[in-house]
């Protein structure tokens, strides 16, 4: 067999190779397969074995992974990429104990971010998208969502959207492009937040004809959009053909999650403070949690996700970055994964499946990405560590070693000198 990509020499090859969304228990099963090898052609994985079957195989891109841990490329469901401008001020405020949606409310936060990115040109906010998605991309993750959001008007909320569109072209990573107009009340809406939703929602037709979004969002959040206003704004996006996913109950309780499965959302995203009901549903239908830990970390609160809990009753569970300037300021997943181990309490084998496969399936790519497999794209990180269990464990470093997107080597850890 002729293969462009052969990875020999694997201690643990973890495919996630199995039927997703992986619900509640499940989520402990970990397709893993020792001494491994496996081969590949044209972008797609062709072969997976034993390390010693590998005489068979003709290549001259042979990669020896040394005895290390190899996963799928890392997917991550959840981030506010295209965006002008950094909030590093506001953490002082954080620390005087100044409230996420204070400093909002009092015109920072997401609506400081909102001011930088109507100014910004189109060229400036594509070169630092691609910056930041060159930094996931050296960190494992080969596939992302990304949102707009900093617009809160058509111009800009287009602009962000062709940036996406733009940064597909240019990148390797793949990417899921989300509209969230609804991501807060612009002032020159203050007191009339219906009108406003109602300007978001006029664009619906424009978004799907330029095929510039796959899914619509919406902050429901106190001080931004209630139920009420999140329910009709969602199913209106819905009439429209498009998949919808909701911050949900990120910081007060409004039952955003019990609203993510009444209508059916992909995702559930946040959900840090979902009651009772709200978990008892979610675990009940296919809406997938996308928790988001690092969020909780760096606003500084306590009350994390009832992520345990969601999986112990059923649910599927995905984790993110949540990457954006305000609530979450980092694009490294491994990082999130540590995070989700020391305050969800959730297993290795829980949070892999909440890297690859679920995380995939939030992001409605569960047909493409997540897993290793014969006939599937080779989208495949190669780690310096010697088994799952140590990425989670060895916090906040990179352990990526090789990443491999479409087969093709797209970044290779360098050493120092
Ligand atoms: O810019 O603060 N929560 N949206 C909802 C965010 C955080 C992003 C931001
Ligand atoms: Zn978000």
């Amino acid at each position: 067999m002729k293969a462009d990509l052969l990875i020999t020499n694997i201690g643990q090859l973890l495919t996630m190779e199995k039927d997703g969304p992986v619900k509640g228990k499940a989520m402990k099963d970990l397709p893993l397969i020792e001494n491994a090898a496996l081969a590949g052609k044209d972008g797609i994985v062709e072969w997976i074995g034993q390390k010693e079957e590998t005489s068979k195989i003709q290549t001259e891109h042979e990669i020896d992974a040394k005895g290390n841990l190899v996963t799928p490329g890392l997917v991550e469901p959840h981030t506010h990429l295209v965006f002008w401008g950094s909030r590093e001020q506001e953490m002082v405020l954080k620390q005087q104990g100044v409230p996420y949606l204070e400093i909002l409310k009092q015109g920072g936060g997401i609506l400081s971010t909102v001011q930088e990115t109507r100014k910004a040109s189109f060229e400036e906010l594509l070169d630092k998208a691609l910056f930041h998605l060159d930094r996931m991309a050296m960190h494992g993750i080969t596939t992302i969502e990304a949102k707009s959001g900093y617009g809160l008007e058509r111009e800009t909320e287009l602009k962000q959207l062709c940036v996406i569109k733009e940064a597909k072209e240019k990148h390797p990573l793949d990417i899921v492009s989300t509209f969230l107009g609804a991501h807060a009340i612009p002032p020159e809406y203050k007191d009339n937040p219906d009108d406003f939703l109602a300007e978001m929602s006029d664009m619906f037709s424009e978004i799907k004809e330029r095929r510039l979004a796959d899914f619509v969002d919406i902050f429901t959040e106190t001080g931004v959009f209630t139920i009420d206003q999140s329910r009709r704004y969602l199913q209106k996006a819905k009439e429209y053909g498009f998949d919808v996913k909701i911050h949900a109950d990120e910081i007060d309780p409004l039952g955003g999650t019990e609203l993510a499965v009444e209508v059916g959302a992909v995702s559930g995203d946040h959900l840090a403070v979902a009651s009772e009901t709200g978990i008892r549903k979610l675990a009940n239908s296919n809406t997938i949690g996308v928790i988001l830990p690092g969020t909780t970390f760096y606003l500084g609160k306590d009350r994390y996700a009832p992520a345990r809990k969601m999986i112990d009753e059923g649910a599927a569970i995905a984790i993110s970055t949540d990457f954006n300037p305000g609530s979450s300021v980092t694009e490294n997943l491994q990082l999130i994964m540590s995070i989700a181990a020391l305050k969800l309490k959730l297993s290795p084998e829980e949070i892999w499946h909440a890297v690859t496969i679920n995380a995939a399936h939030a992001i409605g790519r569960g047909h493409l990405d997540g897993m290793i497999a014969v006939n599937r794209k080779a989208d495949i990180v190669i780690w310096d560590a010697p088994n799952y269990q140590y990425i989670p464990y060895h916090y906040g470093v990179n352990h990526a070693n090789t990443v491999i997107k479409n087969g093709k080597v797209i970044y290779r850890r360098q050493g120092v000198g």
